[in-house]
């Protein structure tokens, strides 16, 4: 497909007043205008008529109606199930995942909060809240224990090595088994066989037809009380009944989210106040303008210059 330069960028952002004058700063040679998603109808018609790019996390309805001449959209996260599944986007537009440094940040996240329980984080200082000196709360070696890493892709593999340098043993788990020079894989059907001895399960695959519910009543079944579960992926692949359930009969000790079915989380949600869960605030994979610019301005280059755009989303997947 010959792609056409692009002249217009709408940015349709909850920060939108970060990102325009980072964009713009970048490319000043782009006419960029911004609106939170909840006031889009603030921009001019007529520019909105004419504009060929947007850069976006929730879609608005009835936005795209009024841009008939977007040409391409670039997610601001790295799911892109919202806008995969977005009825007004129609499948002709080339949506564009941001790739940034999510690997990095996920990582991050998923070793400390991993270090926080093995290191004994909270016992310490509850401990140190009540003037106890108690050398009785030895940390946990997690060297040579079982991860698995479910949902494979770039951000998966750079938390596969990160728990591999901690010491962990780590296998991917994928939907279409592969071979895989740095790492063993296995498929998401081989799930049930490794709970039993898994220190961890890495949720760090998109939302689609495959994953979604994956992690419900059968799958914890074979969980064991060590068995600490971290969703940095999508809320909906795990189901939260069964998550509660299985954390209060002892079939998983602990589990770590950052993503929900709804959010924020609601107030009412169980999993505020339950004692072995971590709730975050969907902060495991930060968007930042000096993340994501570089690759932005790449696929702006790619237009400009009539190139396929990187990291395009394949739509029959669903990421
Ligand atoms: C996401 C993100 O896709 O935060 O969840 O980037």
């Amino acid at each position: 497909m010959k792609l056409m330069p692009m002249r217009k960028l709408a940015v349709i952002h909850h920060r939108w007043t970060q990102w325009l004058p980072a964009l713009q700063q970048a490319e000043p040679r782009l006419d960029i205008r911004g609106a939170h998603p909840r006031e889009w109808e603030s921009l001019d018609p007529a520019w909105l008529a004419e504009t060929e790019g947007m850069f976006c996390w929730k879609l608005p309805e009835g936005l795209t109606g009024r841009m008939p001449k977007l040409a391409w959209v670039q997610n601001s996260g790295a799911g892109v199930d919202h806008l995969v599944n977005h009825p007004e986007l129609s499948d002709h537009i080339p949506i564009t995942r941001a790739d940034g440094r999510f690997g990095f940040w996920m990582a991050r996240y998923v070793c400390g909060h991993l270090l926080t329980e093995a290191q004994r984080v909270n016992e310490c200082a509850k401990a140190q809240a009540a003037g106890l000196w108690n050398p009785k709360v030895i940390p946990e070696d997690l060297g040579g224990k079982s991860a698995l890493v479910l949902g494979f892709g770039r951000i998966g593999r750079q938390i596969g090595k990160a728990l591999r340098e901690l010491g962990m043993d780590v296998t991917g788990i994928v939907y279409t088994p592969r071979e895989d020079s740095e790492f063993n894989l296995r498929s998401s059907t081989d799930l049930g066989e490794l709970l039993p001895t898994a220190r961890c399960l890495v949720l760090a695959a998109p939302s689609t037809p495959l994953t979604r519910g994956l992690v419900n009543s059968a799958l914890l079944s074979h969980g064991n009380p060590a068995l600490t579960l971290i969703n940095v992926g999508r809320g909906d692949l795990v189901n939260q009944v069964d998550l509660l359930a299985a954390l209060d009969a002892g079939t998983l000790g602990h589990a770590v989210l950052d993503v929900f079915t709804e959010e924020p989380l609601p107030i009412e949600s169980p999993l505020w106040h339950h004692p072995k869960v971590t709730v975050t605030p969907h902060h495991s994979g930060p968007s930042t303008p000096k993340d994501l610019i570089p690759d932005i301005l790449e696929n702006l280059r790619r237009f400009a210059e009539g190139h396929p755009v990187q990291y395009a989303v394949d739509r029959t997947r669903g990421y």
